[in-house]
């Protein structure tokens, strides 16, 4: 089986891509064929400092190396080196409708957070990420739930080609959405998800934070009425706390709810998440401090990723190329 997922180098990675996505990618260079690919053409879809780009994209890939991620079991590549993915996209579009795009709750969300200009980049951002994947005739995608409409929609576009040009050109891929934590909530305001761009210092907990910031974090998490410790619809900030100690330790959120079940209130919570989050992020946050200094390393890492990532991406362009008419007949 092929897995492949893409994560952008905006920002500090936080909790929710760690236990949303970036788990799951460790995880999948057991379970496959596991291609992973850090997205800097995505990240120019908003507002961005160039200068900042390049150290950013550096920064995620020594977490992913950190986290987990070794490359002589799979490929890590940084988007812009390999051209297909940009090639397909325009392709792709051909199938791909404008007012699905238009409906989609990211471009809408962040369309009207953008001060000076809405890009059309924003809008396409969906039919890149198809690109991503469909280049690489994945079967398998792993994300966080915020992402299930775009996976919804690639599927759309792939089945859409297939009718179009030839059954079986392209795989049409399923989601891999975590069963625990596939919405990590802000801690300030656990209505909402934990985010890059929307939420506060307060409320975002990142992979690199120092135990002290961590502990201060959960202690001044916003909870809910009541003190029972178990997750419910009307306990949105309990419930996200509950899901991240289990999601952290790797054991049912039952298990957090019966260890829990003689405690005295929140307070015992909150400094059970808030050990398990240290405990779980520490060996990350050592192994990326040593990783991120060999700047040449990881570049050499991106590099090796993407010269093996264009030999699969070249083979599926060559038959979308040759089924869509585009170029000069294939060569036999
Ligand atoms: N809160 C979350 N809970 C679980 N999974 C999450 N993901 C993101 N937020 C949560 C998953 O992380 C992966 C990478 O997402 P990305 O490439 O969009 O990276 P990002 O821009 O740093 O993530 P954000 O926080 O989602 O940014 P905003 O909110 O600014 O758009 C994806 O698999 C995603 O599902």
């Amino acid at each position: 089986m092929r897995i492949f997922s893409g994560i952008q180098p905006t920002g500090r990675k936080h909790l929710g891509n760690y236990l949303g996505a970036i788990r799951q990618y460790v995880d999948s260079q057991e379970r496959g064929e596991a291609i992973l690919c850090i997205v800097d053409l995505h990240a120019t879809t908003v507002a961005y400092e160039p200068a900042q780009l390049r150290e950013r994209t550096l920064d995620t890939a020594a977490i992913l190396l950190a986290a987990g991620l070794e490359p002589e079991r799979c490929i890590l590549f940084r988007q812009g080196d390999v051209a297909e993915h940009t090639e397909l996209c325009w392709l792709l579009c051909s199938v791909t409708a404008l007012g699905e795009l238009n409906r989609m709750h990211q471009f809408r969300d962040k369309s009207a957070a953008q001060r000076e200009l809405v890009s059309a980049g924003l809008l396409f951002y969906p039919v890149l990420q198809a690109a991503d994947v469909l280049a690489y005739r994945a079967h398998e995608v792993p994300v966080g739930e915020d992402q299930r409409e775009h996976l919804e929609l690639m599927r759309d576009v792939a089945g859409r080609f297939n009718a179009r040009y030839g059954e079986g050109l392209l795989v049409v891929p399923e989601h891999r959405i975590p069963t625990v934590a596939a919405r990590v909530r802000d801690l300030q305001e656990p209505e909402r998800k934990m985010s890059t761009t929307g939420g506060s210092e307060q409320g975002t907990l990142y992979v690199l934070d120092e135990p002290d910031a961590i502990e201060r974090k959960f202690k001044r998490a916003v909870t809910d009425s009541g003190t029972e410790i178990v997750r419910a619809l009307d306990k949105p900030g309990v419930t996200n706390l509950i899901e991240i100690a289990a999601a952290v330790r790797g054991v049912a959120p039952e298990a957090v709810e019966a260890e829990l079940a003689r405690a005295r209130g929140y307070g015992d919570l909150k400094q059970a998440v808030s050990h398990a989050v240290v405990e779980g992020l520490a060996p990350v946050r050592e192994r990326y401090v040593q990783l991120r200094e060999d700047e040449a390393a990881l570049e050499a890492t991106l590099a090796a990723g993407a010269e093996r990532a264009r030999a699969i991406a070249r083979e599926t362009l060559a038959d979308v190329r040759e089924a869509m008419g585009v170029g000069p007949p294939r060569a036999r």
